[in-house]
């Protein structure tokens, strides 16, 4: 199979990139990356002799055209993904998650390329603590720009699927955890900062929850889906992992061995979800599919190994990060 990924040098489609190189020898993989900030070619390093690597934007039609035309299947990866920054910029969010999926429907349609379109489950909005979580039948309530922009992909994909025939399935997964992800997001964020003596920083009073899932346990899932998934078709996809983020915080602490207590609160995100949840259980009974990841905490140990092992990938990001959280208002509220 020959695959086109986008995305391949963010977070997630690194991983699955690596994962895909090292588990299946059948497969040929391009990369197309416009390398924004959140785009590290590093994250290649390891499989950059088996990989072709395009530079450029999934918003250039003539490009992504003439990439689709060659190969079998497309993973759609990327995206603009913080919300902290869409709602201090929300422009290249429409851009690049509107526009961008846009260009690569209309060339996925022309070539008949099988497509499968990475996406969140904040396209569902979020949920109080006592609500079902949410299933591929819940209706779609974006909160952020960031959120409203991958629901908007999202709607353009099952279109193009029902009146184009494309050949697209859809997944949306929770957050996710592991190596390589951007010092900006909260784990690896709090993991630098500890590694830097800083003490993590909390949104306001942390109460917020999140279904935590390991990388790879994504991208797995997102194998089955392509080779397995029935045409037309959303998939959650979650791992039961749920957390509030004052309890993420303390294990990060307890793991730096350090007074789990030892953290700032600081200025709360605008319109923040309270919770996301995912049912699973279509991918788990339709497709067969299982998360290997049983343990965050164990998760969560090999992760801050690989940021120790690794500050070379992220110090260049990191004081940057830093400087942007204060100048969009960041103010420490109080200690625990
Ligand atoms: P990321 O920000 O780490 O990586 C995004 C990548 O896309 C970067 O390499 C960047 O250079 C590239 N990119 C951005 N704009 C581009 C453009 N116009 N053309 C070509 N490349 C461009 O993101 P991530 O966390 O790896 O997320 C990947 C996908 O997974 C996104 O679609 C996101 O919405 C989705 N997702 C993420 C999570 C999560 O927890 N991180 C959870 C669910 C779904
Ligand atoms: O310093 C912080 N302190 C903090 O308390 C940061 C950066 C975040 N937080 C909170 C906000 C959220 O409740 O932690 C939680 C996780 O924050 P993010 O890492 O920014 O993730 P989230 O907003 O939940 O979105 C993530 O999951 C869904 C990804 O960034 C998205 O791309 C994905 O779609």
């Amino acid at each position: 199979m020959r695959l086109l990924v986008t995305g391949g040098a963010g977070f997630i489609g690194a991983n699955f990139v690596q994962q895909t190189v090292l588990e299946r020898s059948d497969v040929t993989v391009t990369v197309l990356d416009a390398l924004t900030y959140a785009g590290n070619k590093a994250s290649l390093d390891s499989v950059a002799d088996r990989i072709d690597f395009v530079h450029g934007d999934i918003a250039d039609l003539d490009l992504v055209d003439e990439l689709v035309s060659g190969v079998d299947a497309v993973v759609h990866f990327a995206a603009e993904s913080h919300n902290d920054n869409s709602l201090s910029e929300p422009w290249p969010f429409v851009q690049t998650n509107i526009v961008g999926t846009y260009s690569l429907l209309q060339a996925v349609r022309r070539h008949d390329v099988r497509y499968h379109h990475i996406s969140t489950d904040e396209v569902y909005g979020d949920l109080d603590v006592d609500d079902p979580a949410f299933t591929e039948a819940t209706p779609y309530n974006p909160s952020s720009p960031y959120s409203a922009t991958k629901a908007s992909s999202d709607l353009l994909v099952r279109a193009w699927t029902r009146s184009f025939g494309v050949r697209a399935t859809l997944s949306n997964c929770s957050n996710n955890y592991g190596p390589y992800q951007h010092v900006e997001k909260f784990i690896p964020r709090q993991i630098t900062n500890l590694i830097d003596g800083v003490r993590p920083r909390l949104y306001g009073a942390g109460h917020q929850i999140r279904d935590w899932i390991h990388v790879d346990d994504h991208n797995r899932a997102v194998w089955t889906i392509l080779e397995n998934g029935q045409i037309g078709r959303t998939y959650l996809i979650g791992a039961d992992g749920e957390l509030d983020n004052k309890s993420v915080v303390r294990m990060l602490l307890e793991a730096f061995g350090r007074d789990p207590d030892d953290f700032d609160h600081v200025t709360d995100r605008p319109g923040h979800d309270q919770r996301y949840a995912i049912d699973a259980s279509l991918l788990r009974t339709e497709l067969g599919w299982t998360p290997r990841y049983g343990d965050f905490r164990a998760g969560l140990d090999a992760t801050i190994a690989w940021y120790r092992d690794n500050e070379s990938w992220w110090r260049p990001d990191k004081a940057g990060t830093e400087r942007a959280y204060a100048q969009a208002g960041e103010r420490t509220l109080g200690t625990e």
